[in-house]
């Protein structure tokens, strides 16, 4: 067997979700629509919220969401995701549930640690995420060299790193990617949050030369440019400059795929690019390409957790397959949309077909 054809890592996380949060953004200083470390005043909130709030537990970790996500338009045993575990319950939820949704765990196991968690406080259709990361910062790049995991990377042929991931794991990241431009493997990150590119500007950078496929949203686009000093806020215009920038494996173009929630998704290459190429846009296509996104009613909407994860996870999984940017993008609309009619980063079993 050829063996898993997509290796993601990131940090494995259970969210903790409450509704009407809006009490706890004002108690923890938290925005509506934000992701964050906790600091020591936050890290308070996940006692508060298990004493004090109903919360719906349920996996996520945002490359882990966009692993479950790849793993549901991909064939059986196409997924695998690696990421630090304590060795307590809430892996053992993780592992669950990412073998219900054919995503096999590779997780490093840190003894005496906790598996790490993630408040996500709802209020209206936004999302805070306030993060205690645990063990998820301990992971250590010799997992990658080890007997069970050096062979996963070696037969996979695409990769997927959260951004998030950059806070502690660099070197790992690094070595993935790496290796992929030098087996001209794909390599994709997702810049995961806006403080990514604000705070971790220098790590960021040292990955980025690697990146065939890069995930974003408009906010985290916004954020790159401030911390680079680019001369626009348009996102369209910050998508072609991050497409441009310079690149380790010149034989495949790079593409920056950026969401904007319920308005148009832009796709951004570093070439015209014709459908011989990585991005598969035709030469007729405009660059970057915007594919508008269907609006649901308010009313279908539950919450927006995870929504962008889906969408890479879904984009990717398309794109594994052979499909084109267009049917990739269609492929993620599908995924955001379906987890924004769940409760948190879920998607609808039995499969719908997307
Ligand atoms: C390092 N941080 C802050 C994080 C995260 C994170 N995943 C990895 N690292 N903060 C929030 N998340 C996850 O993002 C998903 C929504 O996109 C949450 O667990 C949530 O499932």
């Amino acid at each position: 067997m050829a063996g898993y054809s997509l290796f993601a890592m990131g940090n494995p996380l259970l969210d903790m979700q409450v509704t009407q949060g809006e009490p706890l953004l004002e108690k923890y200083g938290l925005k509506a629509n934000d992701a964050v470390l906790a600091n020591e005043q936050q890290l308070g909130i996940y006692d508060d919220l298990v004493k004090n709030w109903k919360v719906t537990y349920v996996a996520g970790g945002a490359a882990q969401n966009a692993a479950r996500a790849a793993a549901y338009v991909l064939p059986e045993k196409s997924v695998v995701y690696t990421g630090a575990v304590g060795d307590d319950e809430l892996a053992e939820q993780l592992r669950t549930a990412n073998g219900k949704e054919g995503v096999e765990s590779a997780y490093q196991v840190v003894k005496g640690q906790r598996t790490g968690a993630c408040a996500v406080v709802i209020t209206g259709h936004h999302r805070s995420l306030c993060t205690t990361l645990q063990a998820a910062e301990m992971f250590k790049p010799s997992h990658l060299a080890s007997p069970k995991i050096a062979p996963l990377i070696q037969d996979a042929k695409f990769f997927y790193v959260g951004g998030f991931f950059l806070t502690h794991g660099v070197e790992s990241a690094l070595e993935l990617a790496k290796h992929a431009s030098n087996a001209s493997k794909v390599f994709t990150l997702n810049l995961s949050a806006p403080f990514i590119p604000q705070f971790f500007k220098a790590q960021l950078q040292q990955v980025l030369p690697y990146v065939d496929i890069l995930f974003g949203n408009e906010s985290e686009a916004a954020s790159y440019a401030e911390a680079n000093g680019l001369p626009t806020d348009n996102v369209a215009d910050i998508a072609k400059a991050l497409a441009a920038l310079p690149k380790a494996n010149a034989a495949r173009p790079r593409l920056v795929v950026i969401t904007q929630g319920a308005d148009s998704t832009i796709v951004a290459s570093s070439e015209p690019s014709d459908s011989k190429t990585l991005s598969n846009l035709t030469t007729d296509d405009p660059n970057p390409k915007i594919f508008p996104v269907q609006k649901l009613a308010s009313e279908q909407i539950i919450d927006t957790n995870g929504a962008g994860d889906m969408f890479a996870g879904g984009f990717l999984g398309a794109y594994i397959l052979g499909k084109s940017v267009t049917e990739s993008v269609e492929a993620g609309h599908a995924l955001g949309a379906m987890c924004v009619q769940q409760v948190g980063p879920t998607l609808k079993f039995p499969k719908v077909n997307v």
